[in-house]
C-alpha cells in the first residue's frame, strides 16, 4: 500500500497551538489534563514499551465480538491481562458451569454463545467511576454488568420486544442513570407467529435500564432502526444512528435513501410521558412503551444524516454529537446547544442542529477525541484514520475557506472503532488511540485461514499521529475503552461475604455447615452436598464416595489469603473444572453417572506440590 500519509499542517505555533486549546474548553477540567500529558510526552515518556516489572498506565476493556466476552489490556504495553467471560462459556473458570455463575446467567444460560461490541464504564460526574462495566449481547439480545472490583459478571438480562441488542451507553451525568440499549433489528409486535411477511408492522426500540437495579425502566419505539448511540454530558439527550429508515429487509431496499437520521432521545421528556402514564405495553411485559414515532412527536427528533450512518460519538467538551456518514464521506456535526432549540420549538427544519458536515474519506465509522478540540475518524474503505478540527469544520460549514483536515494515517486494515485514552470522558487526555482494525492480512505470520483482527495504538501526543504498535486479537474486538488506571480499583483477594458466592453461603448455613473450617458430605436423599476447603497443597477431603445416580453438588472454600494463589478443581472424565481465588467459595452441581474411580484435582499451578493436589470421587454402582 503506497504511504499516503500527507500532513494538511496546523499553521500554528506550538504556543498559539495550546493557546486555541485552551479557548476552545474553556471551563473544563480539559485544559490542565491536555497540557499535563503533553508536558510528560515532551519530558520522554510517551514510550509504547513498559519494560519487564512496569506498569501500563491505562487499562483496556475489549469487547470480544462473538467470542461472547471482554478483554482486559495494559495500554500502552498492549498486553492482555485478562479475559472476562460474559455470555461465552469458559474452561478455566468454569463461567457458564458453577452454579454462581448459573445464577448470574439466569434463564438465558441456555445459550452458549454471545456477540458483545460495545463495553462502557458507569459514571459519575462526566468520568469514569471503576464501578461496572456494562456491555451488549446482539446474539441473543441481552445486556450484562460486570463488577470492576472483582472484575467479573454480576447480572445477565434479557431486553424484551426487541431483537439484537448493538449500541449500548451509560448516561454520564450527575452519575450512570440509564443504560441505554438499541436494538438494531426490526420485529413485529408481538413477534409470536402471527405477522411474518409485513415489515410494514415491524419496529425497534430504544431500552433504558436502571444501572443500579438492572431493572428496564420504559422503552420507546422509533421509525427505522437503531445502530449505535451516545449520551451527553447533560443527562437530557441520547442521540442513535438509524441506517435503515426506508425499513428494509433485503439490503437494497435498506440503501435506498441517500439520507437516514440521527435520532435524538429527550429524556426528560420520556420520563415524564411513563409518570403520566402515556405508555403501552406489548404482550406479557410490564414495561412502559412510549411512541416515539413520527416527525411531530414530543420525544424524539430525527436529523436527516447522510448515508447510512453507523457510529455516533459525543465530543468530550459535551458540544456535539457526531455521526459517522459509513456510505457518505462525511460526519454529521449536530449542537446541543441547537437540540435544545429544537426542542424549545424555536427551529423549523430539523437539519437546523447540524453544525457541520466534514467530507472525511470512505467509509467513516466512528470518532474520538483527544481533548483538544480535534477529532479522530476511521475510513473504513480508504483504510485510514483522519484528524480533523471540529471547529474548522464548522467554519467551513458556514462558508470560510478553511481546510479543516490535519492528517491522514494509513492503518491496517478497514478500521471499524477508534478509542482515544479517556476519549468518553470530559478528562478525554489525548495520549494514546487503538484502532481497531478487521482485517489483518499480512502483518502477521499467517495461522490458517481465519486470520487475526489487528488492534494498532497510535500516539496522538503530538501534532502528527504516530503508529507504534499492532496487536493481534481473537475475533473480534468491537470497540473498548482507554481507562486510566486511577480509575480502577480492583480486589487482590476475596471478600468473605461478596454476594457473588452468598446464595451457596446460604446453603451452607442452611446444612449447618461452616465453610471456611468444615470438610463434610451431607445426604438428603439422592441428593449429596460435599463440602470441603482447600489450602495449597491440599482439598480438606482426600476422598468422598457418592452413589451412581446421585446428584452432586461439590463447594470447595480457598482459605489460602495470599494474592494470585488461585486453586482449580476438575474431575477427570466429569466434563466438570472451576476457579477457587484466595478466600472464594465456588460451587459445581452435576450427576455422578458414571461408577468408578474418579480423581478430582487442581487445575491451577499453585504450589510445588500442585500436582499432588488431588482427590478421589468414589461413585458406587
Ligand atoms: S460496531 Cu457493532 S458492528 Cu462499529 Cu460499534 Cu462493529
Ligand atoms: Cu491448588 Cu494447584
Amino acid at each position: 500500500m503506497s504511504d499516503r500519509e500527507h500532513d494538511h499542517g496546523t499553521g500554528l505555533s506550538r504556543r498559539e497551538f495550546l493557546g486555541f486549546t485552551a479557548a476552545g474548553a474553556a471551563g473544563t477540567a480539559l485544559v490542565p489534563a491536555s497540557l499535563l500529558s503533553r508536558q510528560a510526552h515532551a519530558a520522554g515518556k510517551s514510550k509504547y514499551e513498559v519494560a519487564p516489572g512496569e506498569l501500563d498506565e491505562y487499562y483496556g476493556f475489549w469487547s470480544g465480538g462473538h467470542s461472547g466476552e471482554i478483554r482486559v489490556l495494559g495500554i500502552p504495553s498492549m498486553r492482555e491481562l485478562m479475559r472476562i467471560p460474559v455470555f461465552n462459556r469458559d474452561s478455566a473458570t468454569g463461567w457458564g458451569q458453577t452454579n454462581e455463575s448459573k445464577r448470574i446467567l439466569g434463564e438465558s444460560a441456555r445459550f452458549q454463545n454471545g456477540d458483545t461490541h460495545h463495553v462502557h464504564m458507569s459514571y459519575t460526574d462526566g468520568t469514569y467511576d471503576g464501578r461496572y462495566l456494562f456491555v451488549n449481547d446482539k446474539a441473543n439480545t441481552r445486556i450484562a454488568r460486570i463488577r470492576c472490583d472483582i472484575m467479573k459478571t454480576d447480572k445477565v438480562i434479557t431486553i424484551p420486544n426487541v431483537a439484537a441488542i448493538h449500541g449500548l451507553r451509560l448516561q454520564k451525568v450527575p452519575k450512570t442513570g440509564y443504560v441505554l440499549c438499541c436494538a438494531e433489528f426490526r420485529i413485529p409486535h408481538p413477534n409470536d407467529g402471527r405477522f411474518l411477511d409485513e415489515p410494514d408492522k415491524y419496529h425497534t426500540m430504544l431500552t433504558a435500564v436502571d444501572a443500579d437495579t438492572m431493572e428496564i425502566k420504559w422503552q420507546i419505539i422509533v421509525d427505522g432502526n437503531l445502530d449505535n448511540v451516545d449520551t451527553d454530558y447533560t443527562g437530557k439527550y441520547a442521540a442513535a444512528t438509524c441506517y435503515n429508515s426506508e425499513g428494509g429487509v433485503t439490503l437494497p431496499e435498506m440503501m435506498k435513501a441517500d439520507r437516514d437520521w440521527t435520532v435524538v432521545f429527550n429524556i426528560p421528556r420520556i420520563e415524564e410521558a411513563v409518570r403520566q402514564g402515556k405508555y403501552t405495553t406489548i404482550g406479557d411485559s410490564k414495561v412502559p412503551v412510549v411512541d416515539g414515532r413520527g416527525k411531530n412527536n414530543p420525544y424524539t427528533l430525527y436529523v436527516p444524516t447522510p448515508k447510512s450512518p453507523h457510529g455516533v460519538n459525543m465530543s468530550p467538551d459535551g458540544k456535539y454529537f457526531i455521526s459517522n456518514g459509513k456510505l457518505s464521506p462525511t460526519c454529521t456535526v449536530i449542537s446541543v446547544d441547537l437540540i435544545d432549540k429544537w426542542f424549545a420549538g424555536k427551529l423549523k427544519d430539523p437539519r437546523d442542529v447540524v453544525v457541520a458536515e466534514p467530507e472525511l474519506g470512505l467509509g467513516p465509522l466512528h470518532t474520538t477525541f483527544d481533548g483538544r478540540g480535534y477529532a479522530y475518524t476511521t475510513l473504513f474503505i480508504d483504510s485510514q484514520v483522519v484528524k480533523w478540527s471540529i471547529a474548522d469544520a464548522i467554519r467551513a460549514y458556514r462558508g470560510e475557506k478553511v481546510d479543516y483536515i490535519r492528517q491522514k494515517l494509513d492503518v491496517h486494515y478497514q478500521p471499524g472503532h477508534l478509542k482515544a485514552s479517556m476519549a468518553e470522558t470530559k478528562e478525554a487526555d489525548g495520549k494514546w488511540a487503538v484502532s481497531l482494525c478487521k482485517f489483518s492480512k499480512d502483518r502477521f505470520l499467517p495461522v490458517g485461514v481465519l486470520r487475526a483482527e489487528n488492534d494498532q495504538l497510535i500516539d496522538i501526543s503530538g501534532e502528527k499521529m504516530k503508529l507504534v504498535h499492532d496487536g493481534p486479537t481473537f475475533p473480534e474486538p468491537h470497540d473498548a475503552i482507554i481507562v486510566h488506571r486511577s480509575k480502577v480499583h480492583p480486589r487482590k483477594v476475596w471478600r468473605r461475604d461478596d454476594p457473588y458466592f452468598a446464595e451457596t453461603v446460604a446453603m451452607a448455613k442452611r446444612h449447618g455447615v461452616v465453610l471456611e473450617r468444615d470438610n463434610k458430605v451431607i445426604r438428603e436423599g439422592n441428593k449429596v452436598y460435599v463440602y470441603m476447603t482447600s489450602v495449597a497443597p491440599n482439598y480438606g477431603l482426600k476422598e468422598f464416595r457418592v452413589k451412581k445416580g446421585d446428584e452432586v453438588t461439590v463447594v470447595v472454600t480457598n482459605l489460602d489469603k495470599i494474592e494470585d494463589l488461585t486453586h482449580g478443581f476438575c474431575i477427570v472424565n466429569y466434563g466438570i473444572n472451576m476457579e477457587i481465588g484466595p478466600q472464594q467459595t465456588s460451587s459445581v452441581t452435576f450427576v455422578a453417572d458414571q461408577p468408578g474411580v474418579h480423581w478430582y484435582y487442581c487445575t491451577w499451578f499453585c504450589h510445588a506440590l500442585h500436582l499432588e493436589m488431588r482427590g478421589r470421587m468414589l461413585v458406587e454402582p
